[in-house]
């Protein structure tokens, strides 16, 4: 399929102001971290660095805490949920307001494409903080009794592929049930939530209520493991998630982990292929497949498998890959060397375990990380591109030939955080979504997200759920009398 030439229609970066250094945000300041210590973040499109950013050692994070817990214990656990709402209000109405210079900062950051920035991260991170503000005076409602209480300090880790949605994922709730935080941003993408301090300063939130200590996994470690955290909120790899799980055990600490995904998209015959394509190009394709509940695996009838493979890799031919910036682009920059490393070994092991490989025709930049979008066919459970979370552009195509090797395929797998079923019948999404071992099931769409539907996993994709009010419910605790 021939691709119209188009003419580059860049967003202009003119409206963020990127400073050239930036400190830690402890107490309603920016602040220098103890270490003077900083790292550079940079754009992974270009590899061009953008600023520089204090490093947060055990000493800075030591302070983050002390005033997460005297804004919790003096102003924020201690003020009625009707004022802590208007806050949450104007955070998100500030967020809209400054949509755009979010959007461009977070696609200059992280290397996705401004059509996904301005049209699914920024919106959801304001959808999110209005839903959480509209909860803060209704926490009677959550199911723990009468007037539950706060735990008191979080301490939240987040990961670098939606760094501002999981931010607002992590801060909204938290903050609604009268917590005060302490987040550190991926090492890779800490711009956003920077700006989001700014945020903060702006809604003159009061001082300590969020805090955000930048740094790589060691400042991570040190927040953890603090003794004056109640809570640990963490997004991120399954190894990871695990250290952080011994770490915690033994300790008063609450904890919600949310961990990788090796979704299953399920395609049956009977489904409308042309939508079922548009899914699985959104199911892996979106964000460079830098998603935990990424359709990283297709599962699809074989009587179809041929046609639908000629119709996928027609569609894929149309995917424009370069210029996070440029409003035509589908699909952006890998977000780092390392992780395009990582992609790049665990596709070299399809190759070798006999699975083909298949790309579209496309010219890559030669500056920055970039992965072309790819498929594997002849891909058999066995093989590591089959089991294990790649977490970039890359399909791993399976076939199946009745529902009950559909279902046992795709729970073969150590990870449960979402699947994908396409069919013309309703009452078959419904008997196969109810044997499905994921968080999520989407039906005849892939990829939606709401602040008002739980998200979380099984198995080795974590445990807890964001979103709702299960993800409020996670940041309270019942009064004595309640238990
Ligand atoms: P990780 O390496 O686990 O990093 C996640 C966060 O933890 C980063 O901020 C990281 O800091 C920090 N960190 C690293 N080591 C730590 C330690 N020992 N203690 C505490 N914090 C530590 O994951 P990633 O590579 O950034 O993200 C990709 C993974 O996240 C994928 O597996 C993906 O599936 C998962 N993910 C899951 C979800 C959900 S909702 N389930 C959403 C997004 C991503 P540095 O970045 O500075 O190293």
């Amino acid at each position: 399929m021939s691709v119209f030439e188009y003419a580059p229609a860049p967003e202009s970066r003119s409206i963020v102001d990127i400073a050239s250094s930036y400190g830690l945000f402890i107490d309603g300041d920016f602040v220098d971290g103890t270490s003077g210590t900083s790292f550079k973040t940079i754009n992974p499109a270009t590899e061009e660095v953008l600023s520089e950013v204090s490093e947060a050692d055990a000493a800075d994070v030591d302070r983050a805490v002390a005033a997460a817990r005297r804004a919790h214990d003096k102003v924020w656990s201690t003020m009625a949920g009707a004022e802590r709402a208007k806050y949450l209000f104007r955070i998100a109405r500030i967020i809209a307001e400054r949509a755009r210079e979010f959007a461009v900062l977070e696609s200059l950051d992280n290397g996705k494409p401004i059509r996904e920035s301005r049209d699914v991260d920024v919106p959801l991170v304001a959808q999110w903080f209005f839903y959480y503000a509209g909860w803060a005076d209704k926490l009677d409602h959550v199911g723990l009794g009468a007037r539950p209480r706060p735990l008191g300090v979080a301490g939240q880790v987040i990961p670098w592929n939606f760094p501002l949605m999981m931010l607002a994922w992590k801060v909204a709730p938290a903050l609604a049930a009268g917590n005060t935080v302490v987040l550190k941003p991926a090492e890779t993408t800490p711009l956003t939530a920077l700006l989001f301090a700014e945020v903060c300063q702006q809604a003159d939130l009061p001082a300590g209520v969020v805090n955000i200590v930048t740094g790589a996994g060691a400042t991570g470690q040190a927040l953890v493991e603090h003794p004056g955290i109640d809570k640990v909120a963490f997004t991120g790899s399954t190894a990871v998630g695990k250290a952080i799980a011994r770490s915690v055990a033994g300790t008063n600490k609450q904890v919600t982990l949310e961990l990788g995904g090796k979704a299953a998209n399920i395609v049956f015959d009977d489904a409308p292929i042309d939508q079922a394509v548009e899914g699985i190009v959104n199911g892996i394709f979106f964000n460079q497949g830098h998603v935990c509940c990424a359709g990283s695996r297709l599962l699809v009838q074989e009587n179809v498998a041929e046609e639908l493979l000629v119709r996928l890799k027609a569609r894929m031919s149309t995917l424009r890959v370069g210029d996070p910036l440029d409003k035509n682009t589908d699909v952006g920059a890998i977000n780092s060397r390392e992780q395009l490393n990582r992609i790049t070994d665990l596709t070299a092991a399809g190759d070798a375990e006999g699975a083909e490989r298949w790309s579209p025709e496309c010219v890559l930049p030669d500056n920055g990380f970039w992965f072309k979008p790819t498929i594997f066919t002849g891909v058999t459970q066995a093989h590591r591109i089959a089991r294990e979370e790649i977490f970039g552009p890359v399909l791993s195509v399976l076939t199946f030939r009745t529902p009950d090797e559909a279902v046992a395929k795709a729970n073969n797998t150590p990870y449960g955080l979402s699947a994908g079923v396409w069919t013309e019948k309703g009452s078959r999404i419904l008997a196969i979504a109810g044997q499905l071992r994921a968080g999520v099931v989407w039906a005849n769409t892939f990829n939606k997200f709401d602040p008002a539907s739980p998200f979380g996993g099984y198995k080795e994709s974590g445990h807890g759920r964001e979103g709702g009010k299960q993800g409020l419910a996670a940041y309270l605790q019942a009064q004595e009398g309640d238990r």
